[in-house]
């Protein structure tokens, strides 16, 4: 018996519990009264929009919870296998809107606010975006999650509870990018579930000893405790009952630790070390696509691979199954490397603490993981300097010791005698420092690696892991191609092309099975669908008009051809080349007689973006962008005709409002640097053309949706190399066009010439590594284009609709479809009715 006591009595409880969970719009003003009058203790008259809010956020929790706890009693009641996703970053940003159209009662909220007085815009206006993370990779782990519950999956996230996610972006008068903390905490977070009693203990430095002969278990003992808490955030599906858990780690100070100092009268260093254990999680480092190797980090990386398999093998030993069964009902896919101690610490659990034999623990370590690779950029590799591993984590490292002995080995017998290939190969790097290899370690410590683009995976196997190819055979890698969530990023971020859609399928089938959007090809040359098709883009138009009015003072033509690029700021995604392209057009603007101007298709170029604070180059980009607008947008002559926009603070909320309104975004990256890219699919989704290089998954949207329908341009990844050597040995033709847009921020046109020069310095002399210069005239051809096509509209929304009808196989439930099948052998279970 499940219940405690009278099992009636629970059970009509339960039932009448339940009841307070109809969907009709009074009782759901009912429950969102009720946490106003009691959760909050407010009155009526005392409710503004923040209160409304966190009401009615509350009221969907209520639900959300239900939800999850029906879902994982059923999951653990059937023992089915679950994944967990381990990601250091989940970008999840606003939780309210998204929730209520996946819970389906967006209808009814929307009418019961309205009946108390509130507009739902507004109310989904004041939430905070939750910043978990920096960018493209931390995203993909919110689209992945979303896509778990829709399609049944059991799935667990697992990451760090940052008390500051990634930082608040301003641009101060001069156009510098200041950073300001974001306290995202501040007002109660109604998305999360404290699990006090769930908190474990996780140690750092101490002794440890090898066990015999270096196999036998080891030990590890003294050292310092820390408390990593739980906080659990429920993960609707869209309508489905299944809701998956994200496990978000917080650190704390051990009382027991301190209490003796305390009650020595040494207040002070009691304090200190709580305070100290608590910067654990202080902090979300915002680099993002670059590894700056500090101890605050690894501390962070291991605090949270320890918390979370601490709770898996609990969980596990509560089976009473032996270990050799726990990939059976563990698949553990690792988000990069970030998470690969775990590997070491699952051995750990395994031979010294559960006295598995070595060889059999490694054997359920690597069936139970799996390894995406997002970059193949060098600065972004991550290694971890041997003595600060040793100092942290003396027994890891023996582990991780261990671990190389036997493949050098078993590489020395396949290939004898070849010192050039164990040197490449090995976990460990020689030199001063030596350094632990953690792709490598992921490698081989998985059953499968995977790249996130088909030109990703393939550079992963030919240029970062070839030896490993040939040790581990090319089955062990392959490709999956990231994917977004449609809930997100076409139902919630554009709610009338949305509409369009269901209206036109005849069903919202869509939203679940993407590849229906193939539907719309057969109206894409309809006069009277394209008018409607027009009308939505037109209205996003003037939304993220709007926007830039409220935000910038800035009023732009807004019937201007939306041109955007939005991504973290980087010389390799070359928003500097997109820049130089503004300031070029500027040029032939003011040399043009003002009807020619007329006759040329208007501009307004967006650009979003925050740089990693200490990214000297990147910042000066932004500079370049604000001072570039601040010119541009005060000359009457050419107001009509160009206006640049560089938006602070760029966010997922932000991105909901500008994706669907771009006419053209840029993916611009050099060949070969853009592992995937993922806003690129966001954008033509919605109705946007590319202008992009073939690179990451570009090439691939490309193939979808047809080559008429994107503009493409540049090197491709083959060139590269050779390119970057005639730079090196000074073999290049600077084009005149960019020599001309060089001299104009030379001439002080964009203010003070000088704070530009080192930005300017990246394109000569050897330094041009991202090849801007190489691909200038490409792009600048591949802009004309976009010009000349946007003037013919009838057959640029033939374009655009086309776009979004065949974008199908880039949804995130087709990726995690494939990861369920390929990689982790777990298929959906659907959660019973009677449940
Ligand atoms: C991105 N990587 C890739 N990294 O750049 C992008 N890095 O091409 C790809 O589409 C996306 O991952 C999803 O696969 C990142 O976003 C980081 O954010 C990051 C964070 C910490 C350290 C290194």
């Amino acid at each position: 018996e499940i219940f405690p006591g009278d099992a009636k009595a629970w059970k009509s409880a339960i039932a009448k519990n339940a009841e307070s969970l109809k969907t009709d719009v009074d009782s759901i003003n009912a429950q969102i009264v009720h946490h106003v009058e009691t959760t909050l203790a407010r009155a009526a008259f005392n409710v503004d929009e923040m209160a409304m809010y966190q009401a009615a956020a509350l009221s969907v929790r209520d639900r959300l919870i239900h939800n999850w706890d029906v879902t994982q009693t059923f999951h653990t009641q059937a023992r089915t296998k679950r994944v967990y996703y381990f990601s250091l970053e989940y970008l999840l940003g606003r939780g309210y809107d998204n929730a209520l159209l996946n819970l389906g009662v967006r209808q009814p909220y929307n009418e019961g606010l309205k009946g108390l007085g509130f507009n739902m815009e507004d109310v989904i206006d004041v939430e905070r975006d939750m910043g978990l993370g920096n960018g493209g990779l931390g995203r993909l782990a919110a689209c992945y999650l979303d896509s778990t519950s829709t399609l049944d999956i059991p799935c667990w996230g697992y990451t760090l509870r940052y008390s500051q996610g990634i930082f608040k972006q301003i641009i101060d008068s001069s156009g510098n990018q200041v950073e300001v903390p974001d306290p995202w905490l501040e007002n109660q977070n109604p998305w999360e579930i404290p699990r006090l009693d769930n908190a474990v203990e996780i140690k750092f430095h101490g002794e440890a000893t090898p066990g015999e002969g270096g196999k036998g278990p080891g030990t590890w003992t003294g050292g310092l405790d820390v408390l990593a808490v739980p906080y659990d955030i429920p993960v609707p599906g869209y309508k489905t009952q299944t809701t998956n858990n994200i496990r978000a780690w917080s650190a704390r100070g051990k009382v027991s630790f301190d209490l003796a100092k305390f009650n020595a009268g040494d207040y002070d260093a009691a304090v200190r070390e709580a305070e100290e254990a608590e910067t654990i999680t202080r902090v979300l480092y915002p680099n993002e696509n670059f590894d700056k190797g500090k101890a605050l980090r690894l501390k962070q990386q291991y605090f949270w691979v320890a918390a979370s398999l601490h709770d898996i093998c609990r969980r596990f030993r509560k089976l009473r199954v032996p270990w050799s069964e726990f990939p059976d009902y563990n698949a553990i896919q690792l988000n990069d490397t970030h998470p690969t101690l775990a590997i070491p610490e699952l051995m750990r659990i395994l031979v010294d603490e559960e006295g598995q034999p070595w060889d059999e623990a490694w054997e359920i370590v690597r069936r139970t993981f799996s390894y995406t690779n997002h970059t193949v950029l060098s600065e972004a590799l991550e290694k971890w300097s041997v003595p600060l591993v040793e100092w942290l984590l003396p027994r890891h490292l023996q582990i991780i010791y261990e671990i190389n002995l036997d493949m050098l080995k078993d590489v020395e017998k396949k290939w004898p005698n070849d010192r050039a290939r164990l040197a490449r190969m090995s976990l460990i790097e020689e030199g001063y420092p030596k350094m632990v290899r953690m792709a490598n370690l992921a490698v081989v410590g998985s059953h499968r690696v995977n790249g996130v683009a088909a030109l990703h995976s393939h550079l992963v196997q030919q240029d970062l892991f070839p030896d490993f190819v040939e040790y581990l055979g090319r089955d062990h890698f392959g490709n999956v191609t990231n994917g977004v969530t449609a809930r997100r990023w076409l139902l919630q971020c554009n709610p009338s092309l949305a509409k369009l859609i269901t209206d036109t399928l005849g069903s919202d089938e869509w939203v679940v099975n993407l590849d229906k959007l193939e539907g719309l090809t057969k109206y894409a040359k309809d006069k009277a669908f394209q008018k409607k098709w027009a009308a939505c883009k037109q209205a996003n138009r003037e939304r993220l008009c709007d926007y830039i009015e409220a935000t910038l003072g800035l009023t732009v033509n807004r019937h201007a051809l939306i041109d955007v690029q939005v991504k973290r700021i980087h010389e390799y995604k070359r928003q500097f080349m997109n820049i130089l392209g503004v300031i070029f057009r500027y040029l032939q603007l003011k040399k043009m007689s003002p009807a020619d101007r007329k006759r040329l298709v208007p501009r307004l170029s967006v650009f979003a973006g925050k740089a990693a604070p200490g990214y000297y180059i990147a910042k000066l980009i932004i500079r370049l962008c604000n001072a570039v607008s601040k010119t541009i947008n005060a000359d009457k002559d050419i107001r009509e005709s160009l206006s640049v926009a560089f938006l602070p603070d760029y966010s997922v909320s932000l991105a909901e409002i500008i994706i669907p309104a771009s006419d053209i975004s840029e993916h611009i990256s050099t060949a070969g640097t853009e592992a995937s890219g993922t806003s690129n699919m966001k954008f033509a989704l919605n109705g946007g053309l590319l202008l992009g290089t073939l690179d990451g998954a570009n090439i691939e949207i490309a193939e979808a949706v047809g080559d008429e329908n994107v503009f493409f341009f540049g090197h491709v990844t083959p060139d590269v190399p050779k390119l970057r050597r005639a730079h090196h040995f000074g073999e290049v033709q600077y084009p005149a066009e960019l020599l001309e847009v060089v001299d104009a921020i030379r001439s002080g046109m964009f203010g003070e010439a000088g704070v530009f020069e080192p930005l300017l310095g990246t394109l000569f002399e050897g330094k041009d590594h991202y090849l801007v210069s190489d691909d200038f005239l490409s792009y600048l051809q591949a802009q004309k284009m976009v010009d000349e096509a946007y003037v013919d509209q009838p057959s640029w929304v033939e374009k655009t609709i086309n776009s979004t009808a065949r974008m199908g196989r880039f949804a995130s439930d087709r990726a995690v479809l494939q990861y369920a099948e390929e990689i982790w052998n777990i298929e959906p279970i659907k959660i019973p009715q009677d449940a």
